[in-house]
């Protein structure tokens, strides 16, 4: 098989990364889209370890809020989240999904093990035993570790601007060996994940597709670009990549 080459048959090595468009139609909003989550709050008020520091009651509320809004009932997987629980089920070869997601949709379309690379937002983290813990209701600078009990150390386990996204290594190596990657609801503005398909490229075997609302920044480093909504392009490419029999 070429760099160019789609895989053919089920086999082969698939690493999917996803971001926040993959959820959007299942009612989670974007960050940089118009009226996405950047518009309301400033990435320097919640999102970087300062931001915690400073003032972690703000940051506590932006993600109290944001898992109250998951766990609401309302939000669902959407037909893409599906279709790639479904590719993962049918796939004769290894399937790796990355997601920037924090959301647990991923997982409640029947993916398996979907690798959260920036973390959980229903997994708390103590900063003093290093523990994470399943989490599902709001948090403050009060809430006790279930681990050890210390109150004051916790925080939601996600990656923040300026720390090292979960499992890189293996993320790297998957991209290095894989015969297809695909990008699907990304903007390609967040490092490391808008290099991964720079360095799919420099491996030299892998096909790259871009499954997006419209062009990433990255869009040229892709040797298929579809652009629509993921609710009716992704199924639709797990569909061909399948054989029609999904
Ligand atoms: C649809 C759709 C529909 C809409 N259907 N599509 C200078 C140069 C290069 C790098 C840096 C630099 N200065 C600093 C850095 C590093 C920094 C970085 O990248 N900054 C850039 C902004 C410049 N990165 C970091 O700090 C990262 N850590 C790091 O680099 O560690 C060192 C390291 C070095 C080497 C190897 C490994 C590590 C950490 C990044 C942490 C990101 N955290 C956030 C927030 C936390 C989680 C949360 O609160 O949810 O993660 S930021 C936010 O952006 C969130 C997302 O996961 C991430 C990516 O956003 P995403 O998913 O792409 O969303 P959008 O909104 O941008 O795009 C959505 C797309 O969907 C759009 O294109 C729409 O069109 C599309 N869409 N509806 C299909 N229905």
């Amino acid at each position: 098989m070429t760099r160019a080459d789609k895989p053919t048959s089920k086999t082969g090595r698939i690493v999917i990364l996803t971001g926040a468009g993959i959820s959007k139609e299942s009612g989670l909003d974007t960050f940089r889209d118009p009226g996405g989550i950047w518009d309301r709050v400033r990435i320097e008020d919640v999102a970087t370890p300062d931001a915690f520091a400073r003032d972690p009651d703000r940051v506590h509320d932006f993600y109290n809020t944001r898992r109250r809004n998951l766990l609401a009932g309302k939000v669902r997987p959407n037909p893409a989240h599906d279709a790639l629980a479904r590719l993962e089920a049918s796939w004769a070869g290894e399937v790796l999904l990355v997601t920037q997601n924090i959301d647990n949709l991923h997982e409640r379309a029947g993916s398996r093990d979907p690798l959260h690379m920036h973390g959980e937002i229903l997994k708390a983290l103590c900063t003093s035993c290093q523990d994470d813990s399943p989490w599902r209701h709001d948090m403050d600078t009060a809430s006790p570790c279930p681990h050890c009990g210390r109150k004051g150390f916790l925080r939601v386990k996600v990656v923040w601007f300026g720390e090292m996204p979960y499992e890189m290594e293996r993320i790297q190596a998957a991209l290095a060996a894989c015969d297809l990657f695909l990008s699907i609801g990304t903007s390609g503005h967040v490092y490391p994940a808008a290099g991964f398909v720079a360095e799919v490229r420099r491996a030299g075997r892998g096909h790259t597709a871009e499954l997006n609302l419209e062009p990433s920044q990255g869009q040229s480093l892709f040797a298929e670009r579809i652009y629509g909504l993921a609710s009716e392009i992704v199924p639709a490419y797990v569909e061909d990549l399948l054989g029609g029999k999904t």
